[in-house]
């Protein structure tokens, strides 16, 4: 069974989510970032990782695509054009979407105060609603960003898409915000968000 280490109000969730849409089985390991718990299997003391067997595997967009790829769905496969979209989606989704409320969460609660730059905050703002722009041209009228098929990036886009909503950066009115509503009402989505508070 797959072992996944990382408190699900984390990036953990997204693991969580993918679990879910593949309908597996997986055990929990409830572990804070920095305890040590997370450190024994990521010397950065990130969460998530995600124990196969005896192999580690750190990150959550490498975990969600591994599980993609190894149960093949929720997928495009490897060394097509479709996938090499699918993944420069999911760099959009890290560098533009967590990066800029990442950046927010750092310098709102997680840094130490005397390190934290408020106005840091603006510019992430601004990094956020020109990224929403951007996403409103690459999805279309697509129901996901690859089209009528959920892929790994709708987990990332949409998972940050809830930070957002609490760092007070806006959802577009429109065909964007339509889309972040229609991926966080999968019925996946509904479970992991279940497990997530009751964690
Ligand atoms: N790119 C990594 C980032 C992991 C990460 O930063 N996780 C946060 C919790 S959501 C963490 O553990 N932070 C602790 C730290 O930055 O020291 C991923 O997607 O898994």
């Amino acid at each position: 069974m797959y072992k996944l280490i990382g408190s699900p109000k984390s990036r953990t969730f997204r693991v969580i989510w993918m679990f879910e849409e593949l309908g597996l089985d997986y055990e929990i390991v409830n572990a804070g970032p920095r305890t040590e718990e997370i450190i024994r299997y990521n010397p950065s003391g990130k969460v998530p990782a995600l124990l196969v067997d005896d192999e580690v595997i750190i990150d959550s967009s490498a975990i969600i695509q591994y599980l993609a790829d190894r149960h093949g769905q929720h997928t495009y496969s490897a060394g097509t054009i479709e996938r090499a979209r699918q993944d420069s989606f999911l760099h959009f989704a890290n560098d533009d979407l967590d990066g800029a409320c990442w950046v927010i969460a750092k310098h709102t609660f997680i840094l130490p105060k005397e390190l934290r730059v408020r106005e840091v905050v603006n510019a992430c703002k601004w990094d956020w609603d020109r990224a929403m722009v951007i996403l409103e041209k690459r999805l279309g009228d697509n129901q996901y960003v690859m089209g009528e098929k959920f892929t790994v990036p709708d987990i990332v886009i949409a998972h940050v898409a809830g930070w957002a909503k609490s760092s007070d950066l806006a959802w577009p009115d429109n065909k964007v915000g339509e889309y972040f509503s229609r991926v966080r009402s999968r019925p996946a989505f509904k479970k992991a968000w279940e497990i997530r508070e009751n964690s």
